[in-house]
């Protein structure tokens, strides 16, 4: 068995974070060295909600209450002493840019009015001290003053600790990295649909683990579309809003023919590629077409761990992309992206690699032609390794979510039969939307709880 319902899929205790100051094997959010084992699978729509408060729990943790306050005019920084014994510190620069008043702060945007030409960098303050509610007032020089809720400031504290919980809450960058054992978390489409509480643990696995299946589905056009109106809004791209795979004459992408497609992300001749893929099964092959999937993320830790060269030839030489055709409308795309992004503290963020599109004009120097191809084959190499891939069948009414810039997929080659045409309906999102409705809901979800 392949799969896990959601409601029952146990994420593991993730203490690790994303942060290069606590380590680099955070990354993996698990050690590295260790094989990702089968995800125990009982968890509770209770226990998921709290997955979300385990990353944020310093700073979402209500009812700080400030002590005391001083200024420290030498150093420019404003010190609160918390009931519970703990410091912050805030620079006197950052307070005045950040002032909540009418004045400074649009309120029915939440948006800053202050212009930078106005914020004195240099200022200094006059007088810092706790109101009778527990809030911080500040007198600036020029006297205009400056009230602070406790909890804002609590959750804006600037040591490590805190703006790596801060960061981990915003943007949800801890991964769970899988291999062939992953048993792929699996909703129910309509409830998804429906139930608040159901598309937040979809959208939280579909953030964490990569990749979320959801059955139940009618198996006809349109519910794709659906799905991204649950969200926002789709990634309209010249395949169109959504499109149709399905073996075409004269067909204007391989993914349009009844061939095997190799483990690739879609659309890496797009310098912005879509973050999410949906595909949704409306009809199956009667033979072949089985789907494959890899944890791109997971891929690339280990081709680091075991060939450091390949990982650095595939992480800094920049290789070309191209798709030629018409369908939305006509198109020309160039694009130059390397084969695996990193960081500036060196984590792996985003795979492109589509083999159908890797252009042949290869702008390299002579000498590291070779040195790409053999570290393109090393990735690609361990990618193929029955222990990392994923397979599975899509069946009428199925769709499958997952994230386009971590997870590989490929489809084994089908048989083309006229009375039984293989047809799955696409569409593309992009992760800020995704993210945005995932904040959302985890707002009105524990609100309500
Ligand atoms: C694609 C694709 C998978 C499939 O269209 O890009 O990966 O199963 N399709 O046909
Ligand atoms: N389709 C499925 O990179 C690619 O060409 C991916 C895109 C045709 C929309 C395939
Ligand atoms: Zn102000
Ligand atoms: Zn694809």
């Amino acid at each position: 068995m392949w799969m896990s319902t959601l409601s029952r899929f146990a994420l593991p205790a993730l203490r690790r974070s994303t942060s290069a100051v606590v380590g680099r094997a955070l990354r993996a959010c698990r050690r590295p060295g260790q094989a990702a084992g089968p995800l125990p699978s009982s968890l509770t729509s209770v226990q998921l909600r709290g997955q979300h408060t385990l990353g944020s729990a310093s700073v979402s943790v209500a009812c700080h209450s400030v002590r005391h306050v001083r200024a420290l005019d030498e150093d420019r920084l404003m010190e609160v002493e918390w009931e519970d014994g703990g410091h912050s510190l805030y620079p006197f620069t950052w307070l005045r840019d950040n002032c909540q008043c009418p004045l400074c702060t649009l309120e029915s945007a939440q948006a800053r009015k202050l212009l930078m030409s106005d914020l004195d960098i240099h200022t200094g303050v006059d007088v810092v001290e706790v109101t009778n509610d527990n809030k911080v007032s500040i007198v600036w020089p020029d006297q205009h003053s400056s009230v602070f809720d406790a909890e804002w400031l609590k959750k804006r504290c600037f040591s490590p600790a805190a703006r790596q919980a801060m960061q981990e809450e915003l943007f949800l960058n801890e991964h769970y990295y899988w291999d062939s054992k992953l048993r792929i978390p699996t909703a129910d489409y309509q409830e998804v649909l429906h139930d608040d509480k159901a598309a937040l643990a979809w959208l939280s696995a579909l953030r964490r683990i990569g990749i979320v299946y959801l059955k139940g589905a009618p198996a006809e056009q349109g519910q794709v579309a659906r799905l991204a109106e649950r969200i926002g809004y789709l990634r309209l791209t010249f395949y169109g809003h959504t499109w149709q795979v399905q073996d075409k004459y004269m067909a204007n992408n391989v993914a349009y023919t009844s061939g095997k497609l190799s483990l690739h992300t879609d659309y890496p001749a797009l310098h912005f590629a879509p973050g999410v893929q949906f595909l949704h099964c409306i009809n199956q092959a009667v033979e072949g077409g089985e789907s494959e999937v890899v944890d791109g993320f997971h891929m690339a830790e280990q081709l680091q761990r075991e060939d450091p060269e390949a990982f650095w030839t595939l992480t800094s030489l920049p290789v070309d992309f191209t798709d030629t055709g018409t369908d939305y409308c006509d198109f020309m795309l160039q694009s130059k992206k390397c084969i695996i992004d990193v960081d500036t503290e060196g984590r792996v963020v985003r795979i492109n690699y589509n083999n159908a599109t890797r252009e042949s004009v290869l702008d390299l120097p002579l000498h590291q032609v070779q040195p790409f191809y053999r570290a393109l084959k090393a990735y690609v190499d361990i990618m193929n390794r029955p222990e990392n891939v994923v397979t599975y069948r899509m069946e009428p009414g199925d769709i499958v979510t997952f994230d386009n810039w971590r997870l590989l997929h490929g489809r084994r080659s089908y048989i083309s039969r006229p009375d039984r045409l293989r047809h799955l309906e696409g569409a593309y999102l992009d992760w800020d939307e995704v993210m945005s409705r995932l904040r959302i809901l985890r707002n009105s979800v524990h609100n309500d709880a």
